[in-house]
């Protein structure tokens, strides 16, 4: 891995944000993920290497940190506070997708759940591939997800939960999502959501990774 993949990973996983961010104190002054991910575009890097083999494992290594109990809530803040520095800059490259809009798709991260950076990444994918994105945010309830439904029938609906116990909220959104709208089309993901859990609450697919979702929908528009 070139070494400016290797610094942006680091900076991920210690929460340095930008060089004018103090934390942590070891890497004051130097530059964060923003700037070296701005740097790295500006030196020909692939946006999808810099996902994949920057930000994405350094994310899996703070997950790791908090589960060993050598970093706390707050540590895991600035880190997705650095991810999404960093991602801003992706955005654009991940967003250039055709004008035409091939259909609208409602997504958002399920009750008493606050974590969206594996949402935005699947929201700004699809956008990407061509879809009007309806970004309900984080903590989103059924209610919420039925009236965004509702104002848009015909939309394809999508579901992240990063928490086991957010997980089972997917289940009653699906539940009344179905009952009301029985053609509606909803997409499960996050780091908990199997294909066996999709089967069991009946949604219509399963995607562990945004790929898989843009290509669901890629070929519900076909
Ligand atoms: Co939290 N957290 N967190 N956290 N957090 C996890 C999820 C955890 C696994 C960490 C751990 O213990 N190892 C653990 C969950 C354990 C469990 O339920 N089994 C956990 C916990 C326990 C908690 C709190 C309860 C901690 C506490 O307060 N004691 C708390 C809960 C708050 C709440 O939601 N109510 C909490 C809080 C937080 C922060 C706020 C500090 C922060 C989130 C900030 C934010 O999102 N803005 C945070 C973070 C950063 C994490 C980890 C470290 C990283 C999550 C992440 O962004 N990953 C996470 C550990 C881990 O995942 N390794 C952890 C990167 C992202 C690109 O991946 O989100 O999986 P991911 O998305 C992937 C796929 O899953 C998929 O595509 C993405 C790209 O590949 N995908 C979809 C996601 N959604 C999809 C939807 C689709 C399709 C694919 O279709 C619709």
């Amino acid at each position: 891995m070139n070494d400016i993949l290797l610094q942006i990973g680091l900076c991920v996983e210690s929460g340095k944000i930008n060089k004018a961010s103090p934390y942590p104190p070891a890497m004051k002054d130097r530059e964060g993920a923003d700037e070296l991910t701005r740097m790295a575009i500006e030196g020909g890097t692939s946006p999808d290497a810099i996902l994949e083999e920057a930000l994405i494992p350094a994310m899996a290594r703070v997950g790791e940190k908090f589960s060993r109990k050598e970093i706390y809530v707050p540590q895991m803040l600035m880190s997705a506070k650095a991810m999404n520095s960093a991602m801003a800059h992706l955005k654009p490259f991940f967003q250039s997708g055709e004008t035409k809009r091939k259909g609208k798709f409602i997504v958002g991260t399920v009750a008493g759940d606050l974590h969206d950076i594996g949402k935005n990444l699947v929201a700004m994918m699809i956008e990407g591939g061509g879809w009007e994105v309806i970004d309900l945010g984080v903590d989103v309830g059924t209610e919420k997800f039925m009236n965004a439904l509702d104002a848009n029938p015909g939309a394809v609906v999508g579901l992240s939960a990063l928490l086991t116990t957010t997980m089972e909220n997917m289940k009653k959104t699906v539940s009344a999502l179905k009952e009301k709208h029985s053609g509606v089309r909803i997409l499960i993901g996050g780091a908990p959501v199997t294909q066996d859990y999709c089967d069991k609450i009946g949604a219509d697919f399963y995607s562990p990774d945004p790929q898989g979702a843009v290509n669901y929908l890629k070929q519900l528009a076909s």
